[in-house]
């Protein structure tokens, strides 16, 4: 007995080493210890079941969030091995959960994930945890074992016989690790439903204890699609005009790697490329994406040209012209994985590009010969892109030249800072010329920047590109903020080496009117300038809804339950009645030094910074904001009733 007590220990201590170093760097394991850390503790625990569904063992996966913030995963799988690992003595449950990098898989031909943030195993987020308990139906019986910050706290023990099989993890993450331990649901269910639509066949549930309705039913949703990704392309363009009758669907293997994608043209002058790689999303792309262009390109180009489609242009057709319009998703398997960038959001294997693109040519060469009537469309699609991206060149080659030949070549409308370090320096885009004119009163000048735009900027979302540097508001902010958009290698780029301001800031009224123009910038911004929301220059005024004042005395407000508390500040107690609220609608109704002291003091303002957490949710609002289908604009506006109804 003392023996085995022993072994027990020293096997224990060289575990243990490997899950302090987690406790102790975090955020090398897991990214960070704010909220999206945690959430990564949630994407590990779904990885290894999504794995036991891609190896043809689980079919489904439910979340549970409980009301004492634990969370659960359990999956239908054929459960972890319980039996004794030869080398360590242990149960292999217990070394899958407190070995770091055991991994689950001991096969070889699973998809892992290497590299990248994923894949770090179960065993960390066991080491950040405070406590974990994994159960396991295997062989007829359940296996439970229990752990704390990444120690075993019971053996693995037999508590009951069962008749299905399956894992189930249920940790609570550890609150002297994370800044928060508060589980989001719409976070959580925005993975499963891509997960969903990655892994077609796979159910997936979401349960919330934490939220219960009058029945005290607990919040719940499942996500589940047959149609895979053909189905993710269709809702990722819900808020668009298709012009073939339905998305071209791809799936092929060859050496394994599984390449499958889904395409669909709209009316609309943007390309969304979507790509994954193993489940997780690669923002900056990589191989599968470049082989998949390539594809498009290629097999486009030489179908028209055989046909002669593009005798008549002047000019060259390119690859851009090919994918104008198109919205794609582009998901590889890929046994080892290797990835690059800055944020490791790029897939590098470069065996991959290859593979995807004869997988998809060949595909493409099938669909372009059964489907002459849809291929038509795309191809005067194509000949209308070609032609506009001409013309957009060339005005854009007009407003850009412009600048270099007329001096500082600044907009004549811009009130410019003094100052001419970037880094210091703010640009103000404010709504109107009237609260223009407050700003460029109440600024401090030294940094401040004020650029005022005339009412409701153009809808780039609708607009073709030649069309948006023909106008004046836009032109002028591309001239004020120093930015140009360059051709590197085909492909346009926005040059920011001679960006004027390191914050942008949208100033407009806090009414409807207001907020719809701030979409548009932001639209205008998503679009064009991508790179500055990507590196956090861009910003939105907070201006104060009320000011409270009696007297002398006077407090702004940006919300009403300031505004009440205020009232009683203001007034005293039980003199609620005698004291006056004025509700800002407009920036026009503060004078200057009113909108410096709220709006623009840097020591009291409030400034939002526009991020893109979500590049998919982000655009998927922008389309259905600024896009041609106007229920689904509708359908937006209703459920997000308080972003449109600041207006009381
Ligand atoms: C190791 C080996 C096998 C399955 C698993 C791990 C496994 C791990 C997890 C984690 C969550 N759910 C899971 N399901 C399975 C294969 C076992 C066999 O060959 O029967």
């Amino acid at each position: 007995m003392t023996q085995k007590k022993q072994q027990y220990d020293a096997g224990s201590i060289t575990a243990l080493e490997g899950l302090e170093a987690v406790r102790l760097r975090p955020g090398m394991y897991i990214g960070s210890t704010d909220t999206k850390g945690l959430h990564h503790l949630v994407w590990e625990v779904i990885d290894n079941s999504i794995d036991e569904h891609l190896a043809g063992h689980a079919s489904r996966v439910d979340m549970v969030i409980y009301e004492n913030g634990h969370l659960s995963v359990t999956d239908d799988g054929r459960g972890i091995p319980t039996g004794m690992h030869e080398k360590l003595k242990k149960s292999a449950l217990e070394v899958v959960m407190t070995v770091l990098h055991a991994g689950g898989k001991f096969d070889k031909d699973s998809y892992k994930v290497s590299g990248g943030l994923h894949g770090v195993g179960v065993s960390c987020v066991n080491a950040l945890s405070d406590y974990l308990r994994a159960e396991v139906h295997r062989e007829g019986k359940i296996f439970v074992q229990e752990y704390s910050v990444g120690k075993p706290t019971t053996e693995v023990v037999e508590i009951g016989a069962t008749e299905r099989t399956g894992t189930t993890i249920e940790f609570h993450p550890d609150p002297t690790i994370f800044d928060t331990t508060d589980f989001k649901f719409d976070v959580l269910a925005a993975r499963l439903k891509e997960l969903s639509y990655l892994n077609s066949g796979l159910l997936l549930t979401l349960t919330d204890e934490r939220e219960k309705d009058e029945e005290g039913k607990p919040r719940y949703e499942e996500f589940f699609s047959e149609g895979g990704l053909k189905e993710f392309v269709e809702h990722l363009d819900e808020g668009r005009t298709p012009i073939i009758e339905s998305p071209i669907h791809v799936k092929g293997k060859e050496e394994n790697v599984e390449v499958e994608v889904a395409m669909q043209y709209n009316t609309s002058f943007q390309e969304h490329i979507y790509s994954f790689v193993n489940n997780i999303n690669t923002r900056e792309g990589g191989t599968h994406v470049n082989g998949f262009r390539r594809a498009v390109n290629r097999e486009f180009q030489k179908y028209a040209e055989e046909r002669g489609f593009f005798k008549k242009l002047k000019f060259k057709v390119s690859g851009e012209d090919f994918r104008e319009g198109l919205t794609s998703v582009v998901a590889v398997k890929v046994p080892e994985p290797q990835f690059k960038g800055q944020t490791k959001g790029e897939l590098g294997n470069s065996e991959v590009t290859g593979v995807v693109s004869r997988i998809v040519g060949s595909a493409l060469k099938n669909y372009l010969e059964e489907n002459p009537k849809d291929v038509k469309r795309i191809i005067d699609k194509v000949i209308l892109a070609a032609t506009a991206r001409h013309a957009a060149r060339k005005a854009r080659e007009l407003v850009q030249r412009k600048n270099v030949l007329t001096g500082s070549g600044l907009p004549g409308k811009l009130s410019d800072c003094a100052s001419k370090d970037a880094s210091i320096s703010e640009l103000y885009l404010v709504e109107g010329d009237s609260a223009g004119g407050t700003a460029k009163q109440g600024r401090d000048r030294h940094f401040q920047a004020i650029l005022p735009l005339r009412g409701k900027i153009l809808n780039v979302e609708k607009a073709m590109e030649h069309k948006i540097y023909e106008n004046e508001e836009i032109k002028n902010m591309f001239t004020a903020l120093g930015v140009r958009i360059v051709e590197e290698e085909g492909e346009r780029v926005l040059s920011t080496e001679n960006l004027r301001y390191h914050k942008i800031i949208i100033m407009t009224d806090a009414d409807v009117d207001g907020s719809h123009i701030t979409t548009l910038i932001l639209t205008f911004f998503f679009r064009y300038m991508l790179r500055l929301i990507e590196e956090g220059y861009i910003y939105i005024a907070q201006p104060p809804l009320y000011q409270v004042k009696k007297g002398k005395q006077f407090k702004y407000c940006w919300n009403d339950d300031e505004m009440r508390n205020a009232i009683k500040e203001v007034a005293g107690k039980g003199n609620e009645s005698t004291v006056k609220v004025q509700r800002y609608k407009g920036l026009g109704e503060m004078n200057a030094e009113q909108l410096w002291d709220t709006t623009m003091n840097p020591e009291h303002r409030i400034l939002k910074q526009v991020t893109i957490e979500d590049a998919v949710a982000a655009d998927l609002i922008f389309s259905k904001l600024m896009g041609d289908e106007v229920a689904p604009r509708r359908k937006f506006i209703e459920e997000n009733a308080t972003y449109a109804n600041v207006d009381i």
